[in-house]
């Protein structure tokens, strides 16, 4: 009941289960894995398809004969397990010549050479059958401000993306953009550091329509916000093109721990709020093992991500069937009609008519809400004694 099926669409990096333990204070204490054998790891624990960044799948200084035979090796892979690859991305983060950004670098050679990078990426993942193309911006800020215009830096983001999206129609590919938004790490301060200030920033480019967000629950909880709400504005935008799935104490280090680990209840609610809404799109594991995991316990970790999402998907179930909570729920959204005249599209009668109406201010302040029992429900349903 618990067991990952296609229709689940969980997806995996072959950053997240290939990574290999390094931090900035420790070497690896895993051996790299090829592509190829990430993608049967993925196979084995019962992923539906695997992602990556460009030089994930080819080293950034492969030669064409090597591209050739890694791309050739990747496809039999995908050919032999029955994965696919719904989502690519591009490295503007590893090398040297982003240390100041990308699309945002004071130097126009590197903002140049980002495109140039992105394009093939593009190509890359395309070819591979990717139909989303994330937008990270990892290097995209500062560490101070005293060197970089914020609002050239905002121009220069815009100019990329305007030029990336004509590129995707000229060639006829069918892809959509995702901006995945994070505050800060690897920069000091990343520009446009929330999902919220991303849908913002789509509004102002030449084919919105093109793009929209992935959010990452590990990046709202760094900036200590509520990320089921952001999910629903994105939702609400129609802009939930991807979502990045994780977990994070609040106000750490950016932690990547498998999902549903540190806040089970947010999980819960977001899984809720996700099969609520009827999202369909990928479920897309952006998470890693410890550090102190073996490539055994990586596949535990693995499983561990897509069970957690089945068990709270079972629990938002038994929550919708509950008689208790929904009883409660009734009675918090209770709708007695006697305000029907006053609602939806405003009318100049509306509008008096409710400017004369008598309101018992004291009474509606009386009114008791009973969000204590209804969370001391969810905390037992969660507990599973209901
Ligand atoms: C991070 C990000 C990345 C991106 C990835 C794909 O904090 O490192 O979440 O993992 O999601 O680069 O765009
Ligand atoms: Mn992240
Ligand atoms: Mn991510």
């Amino acid at each position: 009941m618990y067991n990952p099926k296609p229709e689940h669409k969980f997806t995996f990096g072959l950053w997240t289960v290939g990574n290999v333990g390094r931090d900035p204070f420790g070497e690896p204490t895993r051996k790299a894995l090829s592509p190829v054998e990430i993608v049967h790891l993925l196979a084995e624990v019962g992923a539906y398809g695997v992602n990556f960044h460009d030089n994930d799948l080819i080293p950034i200084d492969a030669t064409p004969a090597e591209r050739d035979r890694i791309k050739w090796n990747f496809k039999q892979a995908l050919n032999e397990t029955g994965l696919v690859v719904p989502m690519a991305t591009t490295n503007l983060f590893s090398d040297p010549a982003f240390k100041d950004g990308a699309f945002t670098s004071n130097d126009p050679k590197v903002r140049a050479y980002a495109l140039h990078k992105t394009m093939h990426a593009i190509d890359l993942g395309v070819e591979m059958g990717a139909s989303t193309y994330v937008f990270w911006g990892g290097r995209e800020g500062t560490e101070t401000d005293a060197g970089k215009d914020p609002l050239e830096a905002g121009k220069w983001f815009r100019e990329g993306l305007n030029f990336l999206c004509e590129y995707v129609i000229d060639q006829g590919y069918e892809l959509k953009f995702a901006l995945e938004a994070k505050p800060n790490e690897p920069r000091g301060d990343i520009y446009l550091s929330t999902t919220g200030a991303m849908l913002g920033f789509i509004s102002t480019l030449d084919h919105p329509e093109m793009v929209g967000v992935n959010p990452e629950v590990a990046h709202e909880h760094m900036a200590g916000l509520n990320f089921t709400h952001h999910v629903a504005q994105a939702w609400d935008a129609g802009k939930l093109f991807h979502i990045d799935l994780n977990d994070q104490s609040f106000g750490r280090y950016d932690q990547d721990f498998r999902f549903g680990s540190v806040n089970l209840k947010s999980a819960f609610f977001l899984v809720k709020f996700l099969e609520d809404v009827g999202y369909d799109g990928n479920r897309h594991f952006d998470a890693h093992a410890y550090r102190t995991s073996d490539y055994e316990d990586v596949k535990a970790f693995a499983r561990g991500c897509m069970r957690t999402y089945l068990l709270l998907k079972e629990k938002h179930a038994q929550f919708s069937a509950d008689a208790q909570i929904q009883a409660l729920l009734a009675e918090i959204t209770a709708d007695d009609g006697s305000m029907d005249s006053y609602k939806g599209v405003y009318s100049g009668e509306k509008a008096q008519a409710l400017k004369a109406h008598t309101f018992d201010r004291v009474t509606l302040g009386k009114r008791g809400q009973p969000y204590e029992q209804l969370d001391q429900l969810v905390i037992e349903l969660l507990l599973g004694v209901r």
